[in-house]
């Protein structure tokens, strides 16, 4: 887990809605990775969840708490990301009722990083993240998934 390259991320804006966003990966002042996902993109891709994939602005919020890692411009961001995860349907038979409960389950997390990774760096995302084994994400335990850059390089593909 050694990538610890400055992200980039450039907002593409059509009538006051960002429709793509662009993530570079900068070293040495070359860009080595760049990748641009457009809203149109996002809404066709499938997710291997029990829960839905997130609203395009908020996959775009949790996207730059992920990219930024430990350079967030506050603090409280990366609750609000964990907040969105949240949706606490477990138990519920997905019903539309959320009720978060404090914890992110794989298949919330899934429901993001499948859009933009494989299933294969999900589950390792998962596991990785998951320090207690408790098989849920805590607060704790998000904060230092995207402090440390796991969420980030595993976007990158770089663990
Ligand atoms: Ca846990």
């Amino acid at each position: 887990m050694v990538c610890f390259h400055p992200i980039i991320l450039l907002a593409q804006i059509t009538d006051g809605q960002i429709t793509s966003v662009t993530v570079e990966l900068i070293e040495g002042g070359v860009t080595i990775h760049s990748r641009t996902i457009t809203q149109e993109e996002y809404q066709r891709a499938n997710v291997s969840s029990s829960v839905q994939k997130l609203a395009w602005d908020d996959f775009l919020q949790v996207l730059q708490v992920f990219m930024l890692g430990n350079n967030q411009e506050q603090e409280s961001d990366i609750a609000r990301a964990f907040d969105i995860f949240d949706r606490g349907k477990r138990g519920l038979y997905n019903r539309t009722t959320c009720l978060p409960d404090g914890l992110i389950s794989p298949d919330e997390l899934r429901a993001f990083l499948s859009t933009l990774t494989d299933e294969y760096r999900v589950d390792l995302c998962v596991f990785l993240a998951d320090i207690d084994g408790s098989s849920l994400i805590n607060l704790p335990e998000f904060t230092r998934m995207v402090k440390s850059g796991l969420a980030r390089d595993i976007i990158y593909e770089c663990v």
